[in-house]
């Protein structure tokens, strides 16, 4: 008997089939983002990133040309299991033959390059307008809540552009692009008005939806936050205007980002309750330490909680998955490999945990049975399950993956 098949009988006790979990996780497409390679910099500007946000670190051999960040990509995502999407801010348009165009002039031809890559490996690709970086989010630090007519011009014109980008993505990938709205409007401190810059938020969203698009090609996502560097005392975009947003424009999607909410708040816990009004939701992934501090993906206990509740919902296809971290102070290919391959392994110990049985005990009363079975459910041997599933998508299920990494770093990225 194998480790596998030993393994398999194990669970199969719990009335969970392991195969079952494997052949369907292989089908889950979880977004990749291109971001984390080149520490959220982009193609499109020499300037510092901005925004609320900020990458720690200096690790050599960070990409800085389209060629680069695209090998690094593909490296990474040929050491992981399971399918994958791209994931693309606007700010990495790619323009070639001296080429420049400003914010609100990109056109899907500076993002050809993008849609080649996901055809080669048959992915889909989401989208991100670039609300942050850029010298018209500079003037005032605010963008789309902006009190500057011209500002919030602007950037609606970059939101539009957008659109037209995500809806080419969708009908050249035959999947479907998530397109989401994150701005780090906010103030640093204590605002004398803290409703007009939302109802002007509000109203340039409304403006962007204005661009005519097809709401099963392109599902637009507007992102909350809490605060970001800088912006402490308010932001603009928060968690009740997001939802609320969301629920009241149609085809409108909520994305939560598990670093955007006070430390204590668990957005495991927010899933189901959305779940219970959206039809669909996004997710940005991450692990916040004690803020929104954007670390690599492991596989700690709140990651392992969202990725049940998401299975146990049933709503693998409801809810849009997608990485969102930054860490410069180590090798930027093993931070993407270990955050994607870190989900997979939720994803797939989540497969494989007998929920049904679990919930059950939940709605008979029987909570000692139920702590005593969901402690046991921690020991059985998921390591050899992984290995499985591994293999079965031809990469390695140990560390073998990182040998390669350290391989590419001597030959490729330390040679840059
Ligand atoms: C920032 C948000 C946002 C960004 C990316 C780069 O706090 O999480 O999603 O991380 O758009
Ligand atoms: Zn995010």
């Amino acid at each position: 008997m194998t480790r596998y098949e030993s393994a398999k009988a194990m669970y199969a006790a719990y009335g969970v089939d392991t195969d079952a979990a494997i052949a369907k996780l292989k089908n889950i497409p979880v977004a990749l983002h291109c971001w984390q390679g080149d520490d959220v910099i982009g193609f499109d500007h020499d300037g510092p990133l901005s925004g609320g946000i900020q990458t720690t670190g200096n690790y050599p051999g960070k990409a800085t040309t389209p060629a680069q960040l695209l090998a690094d990509m593909e490296k990474a995502m040929s050491l992981c299991p399971g399918k994958k999407k791209l994931n693309v801010h606007a700010c990495y348009a790619i323009f070639e033959d001296g080429e420049f165009v400003d914010r609100d002039k990109i056109a899907p031809k500076h993002f050809a390059k993008w849609v080649e890559l996901a055809k080669k490996y048959d992915m889909g690709i989401d989208f991100n307008p670039t609300f942050f970086s850029h010298p018209m989010a500079s003037r005032d630090g605010l963008t789309l809540s902006s009190p500057d007519d011209e500002v919030r011009a602007f950037w609606i014109e970059h939101g539009r552009a957008c659109i037209r980008i995500s809806e080419y993505f969708a009908r050249e990938t035959g999947y479907p692009c998530v397109m989401n709205i994150w701005i780090g409007d906010g103030f640093k401190d204590v605002p004398a008005d803290r409703m007009g810059p939302r109802m002007r938020y509000k109203e340039s969203i409304e403006a962007i939806l204005e661009e005519p698009f097809d709401r099963n090609l392109v599902k637009v996502c507007v992102e909350s936050k809490v605060f970001g560097i800088g912006v402490e005392a308010y932001t603009a975009g928060s968690a009740e205007f997001t939802l609320s947003f969301a629920a009241s424009h149609d085809g409108v999607l909520p994305l939560m980002d598990n670093g955007h909410y006070h430390p204590t708040e668990v957005v495991s816990d927010k899933i189901p309750a959305l779940l219970c009004f959206y039809p669909e939701i996004a997710l940005h992934i991450t692990r916040g330490i004690r803020w929104d501090s954007d670390h690599v993906l492991i596989l700690d206990d709140e990651t392992k909680e969202m990725a049940k509740e998401i299975v146990r919902c049933n709503a693998l296809d409801r809810v849009f998955m997608a990485l969102d971290y930054f860490d410069a102070s180590i090798n930027r290919i093993a931070a993407w490999v270990i955050g994607f391959r870190s989900w997979q392994k939720a994803l797939l110990s989540a497969l494989c945990t007998p929920n049904e049985m679990l919930a059950a005990l939940q709605n008979e009363n029987k909570y000692t049975e139920l702590m005593v079975m969901q402690e046991e459910m921690k020991t059985l041997p998921f390591g050899d399950i992984w290995a499985e599933y591994c293999a079965s998508c031809g990469v390695a299920a140990d560390t073998a993956w990182f040998k390669e990494i350290q391989a590419y770093e001597k030959d490729v990225l330390l040679k840059r």
